[in-house]
């Protein structure tokens, strides 16, 4: 484990190839329950690049009139979030050791000329509780940079299996992923393959 900068810790290979297969198969069954959707920025209501779900009591959504949020439901389906899997959990527990579980996880589906702009996570009424999240498939390069959006920043290559903790003063840093790396290598588990070329599981207390 490394300490990137104060507050977000980084676990590279924190999951070993059974592991990631076994988290690809749960993600899997995710996608089947609800679907991938394209999220859309308040106001100009452009699509994101990254598709999405969600698992858990509340998921993370956006579109063009009511902007960032948490929802229960599948904004297409209507239906609730499955259950976020038992294996999630336990690594909640082991990485962050906070004393509630997970109330949310998003799942972003990155193809290969997907991106993440620079932004703060700020849509949780918990700032106290850290963020989790997990990386599977193409490595990228995540930026990571400071709590006012011109602080410099770092470029970090994120690969499968690596998780990432962000707690006390990395919680309202700025990140983003610049861009998905090519890979040479399968990119995604198989029963994600054809899925994308990247997936990103970001674990979240919400209320
Ligand atoms: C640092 N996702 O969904 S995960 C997001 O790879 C998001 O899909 C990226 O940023 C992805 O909001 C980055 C790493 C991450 C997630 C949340 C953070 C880094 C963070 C919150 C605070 C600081
Ligand atoms: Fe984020």
């Amino acid at each position: 484990m490394t300490e990137i900068i104060p507050g977000a810790f980084r676990y590279p290979a924190f999951l070993n190839a059974a592991g990631q297969e076994r988290l690809a198969r749960e993600i899997a069954s995710v996608i089947e329950q609800a679907p991938l959707f394209v999220s859309h920025m308040p106001k100009s209501g452009l699509p994101m690049s990254v598709r999405m779900t969600n698992c858990g009591s509340l998921g993370w959504m956006s579109d063009k009139d009511k902007g960032y949020r948490y929802e229960p439901r599948h904004p297409e389906t209507g239906a609730l979030w499955p259950p976020i899997p038992q294996m999630l959990l336990d690594i909640w527990e082991e990485l962050t050791a906070y004393p509630k579980p997970p109330e949310a996880c998003l799942v972003n589906v990155y193809s290969d000329d997907a991106k993440m702009g620079m932004h703060q996570d700020r849509d949780e009424a918990d700032f106290d509780a850290p963020i989790l999240s997990l990386s599977l498939g193409a490595d990228c390069r995540f930026r990571f940079g400071g709590r006012k959006r011109a602080d410099k920043s770092v470029a970090v290559t994120l690969s499968s299996g690596d998780a990432l903790v962000f707690g006390g003063p990395a919680r309202l840093c700025f990140h983003g992923v610049d861009r998905v790396l090519p890979s040479m290598l399968a990119p995604l588990p198989p029963p994600l393959a054809g899925q994308g070329a990247r997936v990103n599981l970001t674990l979240r207390r919400v209320t």
